[in-house]
């Protein structure tokens, strides 16, 4: 039996004995595993007789992995803005909030394992994603090469969805104050008494759980594992579905929130413009966008056209930050 992995008595050790490596590893004077000094990826094509991987025990990868999911559930049980759904909406109001408050720490939760939404799903069906100008200029901010023809003025294809949608992603994940939680499902809001607003709340965080658990409250446990408390929530959970428009009908049956007037049929043009428009704080605390909003207003849907999708998350990132400004 192997003596257990002797961990470093002093934490500085760890430090003092990385910097080390580093720099041997820089001068060259440091062999990697196999006694071959690799500089580059290519410098193992055409020499993989001496290749190995440096070793690893099990437990160190499961360790790596718990020990920074469960940090993370820790730094953001206290987020400065939540947002619910990394659909196109949710992705692109994280975005322009990461990018103009780097001081904010902003959670998003994501019920499906993939994020995306329907830019991901439906979006990659028939592939071409099509957004209508001026939506081409948030394109522009994040570097998403498209087509736009003369004969078509008024609106821009992306080559495929998922390179809208992968790009989105990775710009937003690669932001330091944000965290995706994916896999996990919002399933509660967290409230607070506020006389002064119509609904008699306001909203202060969520409740989570991940989505397998959820799908089985009715056969397993009703345990909610996580809550984050947050100021301000941005909901963009998509028209309703089993998972859809989660927050807006939570504040029906909550008694928050009249009724919903219901999505209507599709009618781009004046889909696109409402969805935009009205994207706002719907009770204090709680701002929805994206498709979850025709849900609350009643807009007509736009089908398989994203522009309203991610000037919505402009809109929404811009009425978040007005509470931080003010
Ligand atoms: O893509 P969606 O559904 O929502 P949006 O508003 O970002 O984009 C809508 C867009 O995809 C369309 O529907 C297009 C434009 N078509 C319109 C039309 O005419 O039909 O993303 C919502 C995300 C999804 O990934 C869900 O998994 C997630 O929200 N989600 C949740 N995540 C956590 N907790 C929840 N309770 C929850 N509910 C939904």
């Amino acid at each position: 039996m192997s003596p257990p992995v002797a961990l470093y008595s002093n934490p500085v050790d760890v430090v003092v004995d990385l910097a080390k490596k580093e720099l041997a590893t820089k001068n060259g004077t440091l062999p990697t595993v196999d006694g071959t000094t690799y500089k580059t990826v290519e410098d193992m094509q055409g020499n993989w007789e001496n290749f190995k991987f440096a070793p690893i025990r099990e437990s160190q990868v499961s360790r790596a992995m718990t020990r920074a999911y469960f940090k993370d559930l820790d730094t953001y049980a206290e987020s400065d803005i939540v947002i619910v759904g990394a659909g196109s909406c949710g992705l692109s109001t994280a975005y322009m909030l990461a990018k103009t408050r780097p001081d904010l720490k902003i959670a998003i939760i994501e019920a499906s394992v993939s994020p995306g939404g329907g830019a991901w799903l439906g979006g990659q069906l028939f592939s071409t994603m099509v957004l209508r100008k001026p939506a081409h200029l948030f394109l522009d901010s994040i570097n998403i090469p498209y087509t736009s023809t003369p004969e078509n003025p008024n609106y821009v294809t992306v080559k495929h969805a998922a390179l809208f949608t992968s790009t989105l992603l990775s710009r937003v994940l690669s932001f330091p104050n944000i965290k995706l939680f994916n896999a996990t499902c919002v399933e509660d809001l967290i409230t607070r008494p506020s006389p002064s607003s119509p609904s008699g709340i306001r909203v202060a965080g969520v409740v989570t759980n991940w989505t397998l658990v959820t799908m089985h409250h009715d056969d397993q446990s009703c345990m909610d594992p996580n809550t984050i408390n947050a100021p301000i929530i941005i909901s963009t959970t998509g028209h309703d579905g089993p998972f859809g428009a989660f927050s807006v009908k939570r504040l029906v049956s909550m008694g928050a929130t009249e009724k919903l007037a219901g999505m209507r049929g599709l009618d781009m043009n004046s889909a696109e413009d409402a969805i935009v428009k009205g994207t706002r704080e719907i009770v204090p605390g709680l701002i929805v966008g994206g498709m979850e909003l025709a849900e609350v207003d009643g807009a007509n849907r736009m089908g398989p056209t994203f522009g309203a999708m991610v000037l919505s998350g402009v809109k929404a990132a811009e009425e978040a930050l007005r509470v931080f400004e003010t």
